[in-house]
């Protein structure tokens, strides 16, 4: 690498925080940038399969999007000549491992990263060049390198195009890092037309929801979540133009009118909706126009101020996803969440805002070295004295790129890394102040608790949206009882050893 070569990818260095990233040596990193981009129009057509795949543990939900929004964004920024296939096995569709394609891309996550490699040896075998990027790889590069020709880490807007090039050329290199390219300062808009063609899905009616995002990023640091780690804390707003043309474009393509409705649900996978107040009221007021209904994630300090609330309603929102994660104020300061959430203003805030329209969804989660099986009681009667719509409760899991994962991995606190676990729900961290098995089954009772008969009827009653709330909450109810069986059948128990592990039946009959 000479000086010119060296000064040029220190300034195009990003805010990642790259100590979690295990670097290669220089001679396999793409030292590309953008000077050496041709045309992008001027490569020979390619055919690419992007698949998503379903882990092996991962749960059949009737929420999912329609594809992957990480899929989406890459059919948005593949010139045009290029030949696009998708395949998302969370709908079931199969995967032709014999197709002709000149370049596999697969995303994954942690939770489906077993089965990505799966399918990419699969694809290698046959002689095919396969690339993988998402949360999960872009922190395990050396993990993820035997399994497939090249890993994209970081996020592949401003790269994607060097990596088709080189595919073009017969030079894909092994890895392509986020932080060698130009930082992403506009995320793309989608390509809704595009993605619907390269689909196997047909149109939907307003039960189905349809992704798209108005900002990406988000500037905190909740030390068990991807996100600062992996976006450099960068916080990307689209504009309001952009946003109405994705809007009007995705109905006409997507969207049927059925007896279901007449205004089709968009699901929002922004990290944090209300980082920038002034930015988002001016796209609520252009949402306003569109006559679509949205959820979108958004911290609770800022549905603390009622204008923010009335715009969101207006736009057509009806649930705020919010991540509350704990009632014990202690708790959430020690994932470094206090900025945002004050215990004390939840029951409030979530009043005001059920009173104004808004039905709010609660994330919560235990962790075993702080929860003491009483705290779960307490966030059970949380969720039942405040009505939260489709409650989400998660074991405290350490996701690679995390500060929490460098913090666990060094004390030696994870006991577990088969990736398949990685959905939330399983205890993968050390569990030393009570028995594993038993902790994992209160856990699941506790979660069951959020959707016995007696909460459902009040999260009903009480809440907007009464038909949804009903719908799913019977749905969570149901397979929330096949994955408490499947722990107390043995196949999903814990896998460090219980000190005193108690027959199964003993639990199950404890659990009613
Ligand atoms: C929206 C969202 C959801 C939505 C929708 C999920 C969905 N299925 O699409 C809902 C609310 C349903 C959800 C649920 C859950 N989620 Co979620 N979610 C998100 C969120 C906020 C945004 C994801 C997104 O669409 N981003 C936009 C796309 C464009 O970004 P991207 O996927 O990173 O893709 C870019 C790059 O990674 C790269 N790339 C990705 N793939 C590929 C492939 C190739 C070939 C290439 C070249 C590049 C590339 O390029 C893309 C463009 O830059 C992320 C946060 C985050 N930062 O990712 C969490 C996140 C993905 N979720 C997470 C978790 C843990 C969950 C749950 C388990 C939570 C729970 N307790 O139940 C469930 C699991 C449900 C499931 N089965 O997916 C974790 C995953 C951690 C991990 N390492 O896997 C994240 C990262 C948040 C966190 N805690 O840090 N989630
Ligand atoms: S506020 Fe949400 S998106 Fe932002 S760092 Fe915390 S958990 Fe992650």
């Amino acid at each position: 690498m000479n000086a010119e070569n060296a000064n040029l990818l220190g300034s195009y260095s990003v805010a990642h925080s790259s100590a979690a990233h295990s670097e290669p040596p220089l001679s396999v990193v793409s030292q590309s940038p953008v000077e050496r981009l041709l045309p992008p129009e001027s490569i020979r057509p390619l055919k690419i399969l992007f698949v998503t795949p379903k882990g092996k543990k991962e749960e059949d939900t009737s929420q999912k999007a329609l594809f992957s929004m990480a899929i989406g964004v890459l059919v948005s920024i593949t010139p045009k000549q290029h030949i696009i296939e998708l395949v998302d096995e969370l709908f079931g569709d199969p995967i032709n491992f014999d197709g002709d394609y000149d370049l596999i891309g697969i995303t994954a996550r942690t939770m489906n990263v077993t089965r990505a490699y799966e399918i990419a040896d699969e694809f290698r075998r046959r002689g095919r060049k396969v690339v993988m990027g998402g949360v999960h790889v872009s922190f395990n590069y050396d993990e993820a390198k035997a399994h497939c020709d090249s890993v994209v880490c970081g996020e592949a807007e401003n790269l994607w195009a060097k990596v088709l090039q080189d595919v073009a050329l017969g030079d894909l290199q092994p890895r392509y890092d986020a932080k060698h390219f130009p930082p992403v300062k506009d995320v793309p808009m989608l390509d809704y037309e595009r993605i619907f063609k390269a689909s196997k899905r047909g149109k939907v009616d307003a039960r189905k929801s349809i992704p798209i995002y108005m900002t990406r990023g988000c500037p905190y640091t909740c030390t068990f979540c991807v996100t600062p780690n992996f976006t450099g804390r960068l916080y990307r707003v689209q504009s309001r133009d952009t946003i109405k043309e994705q809007i009007e474009t995705a109905k006409r393509v997507w969207f049927q009118e059925t007896k279901y409705g007449s205004e089709p649900w968009f699901m929002f996978t922004d990290e944090n909706l209300g980082v920038n107040k002034s930015k988002m009221y001016d796209i609520m007021d252009v949402l306003a126009e569109c006559h679509i209904k949205f959820s979108s994630f958004i911290s609770i300090n800022f549905l603390e101020e009622e204008e923010t609330v009335r715009k969101l309603v207006k736009a057509g929102c009806v649930m705020a996803l919010v991540g509350f994660e704990s009632v014990n104020q202690a708790t959430v300061d020690q994932y470094d969440k206090w900025k945002m959430n004050a215990v004390s203003n939840y029951a409030k805030t979530i009043k005001k805002c059920r009173e104004m329209g808004l039905n709010i969804q609660g994330n919560f989660l235990t962790n075993p070295a702080i929860d003491t099986y009483a705290d779960m009681a307490a966030v059970e009667k949380f969720v039942d004295d405040n009505y939260l719509m489709m409650p989400i409760y998660s074991i405290l899991t350490p996701y690679p790129g995390t500060t929490m994962y460098k913090e666990y991995k060094a004390k030696g606190l994870i006991v577990d890394e088969d990736w398949d676990k990685y959905t939330a729900h399983n205890l993968v961290i050390k569990c030393e102040n009570v028995d594993p098995m038993e902790y994992q089954v209160r856990y699941m009772r506790h979660f069951i608790g959020f959707y016995k008969l007696s909460t459902i009827f009040k999260r009903v009653v009480f809440n907007p949206n009464k038909l949804i709330n009903l719908v799913t909450s019977l749905i969570f109810r149901r397979n929330l009882r096949d994955q408490l069986n499947s722990v107390l059948s043995g196949k999903k128990a814990p896998v460090q050893q219980s000190k005193t592990l108690q027959p199964a039946a003993a639990l199950a009959e404890e659990n009613g």
